[in-house]
């Protein structure tokens, strides 16, 4: 009923408060409930003797009833669970899924207290950027999951060009770049026995309009795993490419609406039709690189891209390898 509200609040014109209480049938009481209960939420609402209401400044914040407005999507999005605050939206995205949430059920934060990279790495999450989990149930058996961040990848690659005209690029697995600075990443997690994937929550962390590099964790990072990913840790907000703040709700509606298509594509048609986008996009192809996995390192040129999602690497000897996981870190061009 809120979200009734809001709408008649938002048309051009102002509105009484008996005229909404006679188009949606509730008190005036009730009414004014709502028209606090927006103000409480961030809304700037103006009133004015013997006119009414209207909507004059909406808080910027990722609201479900903002981002459903001109969401043009069959599924995801049509649930959306936002938060102030939480620990990590992908724990949400994961007990929902678990409780039977539907497929496209997606949960956004205006803020992380535990935000999660792979293997548990910590992921700085501060208000101004996008922290968004999906929920997905496709009926892939469990060896194409790895495939879905690649098609997320490129979701939030096209989304990006789309609402800034930026051009981002895709660091294998599940990064993406702009001008050598980190502006994604992405966590894929997934819920299922070892022949049927039971639901898969892609989590999207997103530095719109946060300050992006957090020093202390950078550090901590560092310090704590050996990894070169975290020594490296290089961050940037796509608004300081952008030159202002980006719209998030745009760009949250632009990221749901690309990963629809690109999804609904890759579950009828497998990843062969979104190679070509994805190695037009990359930043790891062509280079020469060295893959990190645990402890073992393997150098190489980064030569392609398999229809599962592993990376195809060229050793000195010419030969080649497939690898599913691991940490890319670039040396140079692979002078191919
Ligand atoms: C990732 O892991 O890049 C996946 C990050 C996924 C975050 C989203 S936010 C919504 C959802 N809910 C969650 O709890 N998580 C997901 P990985 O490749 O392991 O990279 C992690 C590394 O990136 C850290 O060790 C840091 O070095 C660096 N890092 C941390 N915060 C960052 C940020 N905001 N921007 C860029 N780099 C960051």
């Amino acid at each position: 009923m809120k979200q009734k509200v809001l709408s008649l609040l938002k048309e051009d014109e102002y509105v009484s408060g008996e005229k909404i209480s006679g188009i949606l049938d509730i008190s005036r009481t009730a009414v004014w409930k709502h028209i606090e209960s927006l103000r409480e939420e961030g809304y700037v609402i103006d009133s004015v003797p013997r006119r009414g209401y209207k909507v004059t400044l909406s808080p910027d914040f990722l609201y479900p009833g903002e981002i459903k407005k001109g969401l043009e999507t069959q599924a995801l999005g049509k649930e959306i669970h936002h938060f102030h605050q939480v620990d990590s939206t992908n724990r949400v995205a994961k007990d929902l899924a678990a409780e039977g949430a539907p497929e496209g059920t997606i949960v956004l934060a205006e803020e992380q207290s535990q935000g999660k990279g792979r293997m548990n790495r910590h992921w700085h999450s501060p208000p101004g950027g996008i922290w968004m989990s999906i929920i997905l149930r496709p009926k892939l058996p469990p060896y194409q999951v790895q495939g879905i961040t690649l098609v997320a990848s490129v979701a939030v690659v096209e989304a990006i060009k789309e609402v800034t005209g930026l051009t981002p690029q895709i660091k294998w697995p599940n990064d993406i770049y702009i001008r050598g600075n980190k502006v994604c990443g992405i966590l894929t997690e997934m819920q299922g026995e070892m022949d049927q994937v039971r639901n898969i929550v892609i989590g999207i962390g997103l530095n719109a309009n946060n300050e992006a590099n957090d020093k202390e964790s950078n550090n901590k990072d560092a310090k704590e795993s050996k990894d070169t990913e975290s020594e490296r840790y290089s961050a940037a907000s796509l608004s300081m490419f952008f030159g202002e703040p980006v719209d998030r709700k745009e760009l949250v509606r632009a990221i749901l609406s690309w990963l629809e298509k690109f999804y609904f594509r890759y579950c009828s048609e497998g990843m062969e039709p979104l190679l070509e986008l994805w190695r037009s996009n990359s930043f790891t192809l062509g280079m020469t690189i060295i893959l990190s996995m645990g402890d073992k390192e393997f150098h190489g040129t980064a030569e392609d891209i398999t229809a599962e999602g592993g990376l195809v690497l060229r050793d000195s000897q010419g030969n080649t390898k497939v690898f599913y996981s691991g940490e890319v870190t670039v040396i140079g061009h692979g002078g191919k």
